[in-house]
């Protein structure tokens, strides 16, 4: 019993002198480890007496107990004064700049698109989409564009390999295929706008080999040249935010519409600059029409009953008129300046959340 008091003290001693975690550590193998002080201790009661046995039992248990007490508090106690001293070190400087917040843009393409589907979507028009790759049947032939025209042959058109069949896909030229798909899979009537990529091979200032068109469709019974006016004079005039803009129908030809128009809007180039508005000059921005009855009968609409009009423009060059923008190929080189330039911050752009 002498001697456990001893240990006791001694070992007391040690855990409070212990300064840092690891000499605790160190006192807490030495008395209770596989050969520690405690221990070594305990593997002597088998020598004892049943008696002395017990009440020496008790009293080392109850040692262990407190010596293993002991060095859980001391643990606390040093991990507490280690988080003092970190926290008295670091300190957090409030006057340093915040971290550079980095915001991406929204590309002026996309932007322009985001636009004309509001103006027709307010307009009651729905958004179609459909594939990139297309056969030659939904490309040319249901829009009554015969075999020998130019933009069949292999000069404009991306051709994908033959197939064992002897077919060729090809990259579609316009998004008039998915019109055309639209009018195979739905009845009238029909209210759409397709948005989306176009290939053709042709690359210089003004084209581009991939580049981007909107589309349009309306197929009623009753839908007239006045609604087509109306609502191509409507969608120029609010995608220029120009009330009082002159738009011009210019009699064109296309074979998927008859009769066909361009449509030019007017403008001034007074010293060299454009200024879309009242000027005495025109400038082109779509072509439109009444769908050819061919192209409906084509995709099984009959012709004698419903009527209706189609558009198309060139998103690129809506968007280099709206936003001067004056070479159609910086659209593709993702140019970080370009963009930062060009671009539009998410929250200040006018988009279809807010209603433009
Ligand atoms: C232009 C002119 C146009 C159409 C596209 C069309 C589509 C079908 C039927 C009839 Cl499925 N027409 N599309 C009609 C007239 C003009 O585009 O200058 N585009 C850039």
């Amino acid at each position: 019993m002498d001697k456990l008091d001893t240990l006791e003290r001694d070992l007391m001693r040690e855990i409070a002198a212990a300064g840092d975690l690891q000499t605790l550590e160190a006192a807490r193998v030495s008395a209770l480890g596989k050969k520690g002080r405690v221990t070594e201790l305990m593997k002597t009661l088998g020598g004892l007496d049943p008696e002395a046995r017990r009440a020496a039992g008790q009293a080392l248990n109850a040692l262990k107990d407190q010596i293993a007490d002991a060095i859980e508090a001391r643990k606390a106690a040093l991990a507490d004064s280690e988080l003092d001293a970190r926290l008295a070190q670091e300190r957090i400087d409030v006057s340093l700049p915040a971290r550079p917040f980095e915001v991406g843009r929204i590309h002026p393409i996309s932007q322009t698109i985001e636009e004309m589907v509001a103006i027709f979507g307010e307009m009651g028009f729905s958004v179609a989409e459909g594939p990139h790759i297309e056969d030659d049947w939904h490309n040319f032939e249901a829009l009554n564009i015969p075999a020998e025209h130019p933009a069949r042959q292999e000069m404009d058109t991306f051709y994908l390999r033959e197939a064992a069949d002897g077919t060729r896909k090809v990259l579609r030229t316009h998004t008039s295929p998915v019109q055309i798909r639209t009018m195979q899979t739905q009845k009238p009537p029909l209210r759409i706008i397709v948005p989306g990529r176009t290939f053709r091979a042709d690359y210089d200032a003004t084209h581009s080999p991939m580049f981007h068109q909107l589309e349009g469709l309306v197929v009623d019974e009753t839908t007239h040249m006045g609604h087509l006016k109306g609502t191509l004079v409507e969608f120029c005039r609010a995608i220029f935010g120009v009330d009082d803009l002159p738009v011009r129908f210019r009699p064109s030809y296309f074979p998927f519409t008859e009769p066909s128009a361009e449509v030019d809007i007017g403008c001034s180039r007074k010293g060299g600059e454009l200024k879309i508005g009242a000027g005495g000059d025109w400038l082109e921005i779509l072509g439109c029409g009444m769908v050819n009855p061919k192209v409906l009968e084509n995709c099984g609409i009959d012709s004698s009953r419903y009527q209706g009009y189609a558009f198309g423009m060139g998103v690129e060059r809506i968007a280099m008129l709206k936003y001067g923008i004056p070479d159609l190929r910086t659209f593709y080189e993702s140019d970080l300046r370009w963009l930062r330039h060009y671009g539009f911050v998410p929250i200040e752009a006018p988009s279809l959340v807010r209603g433009l």
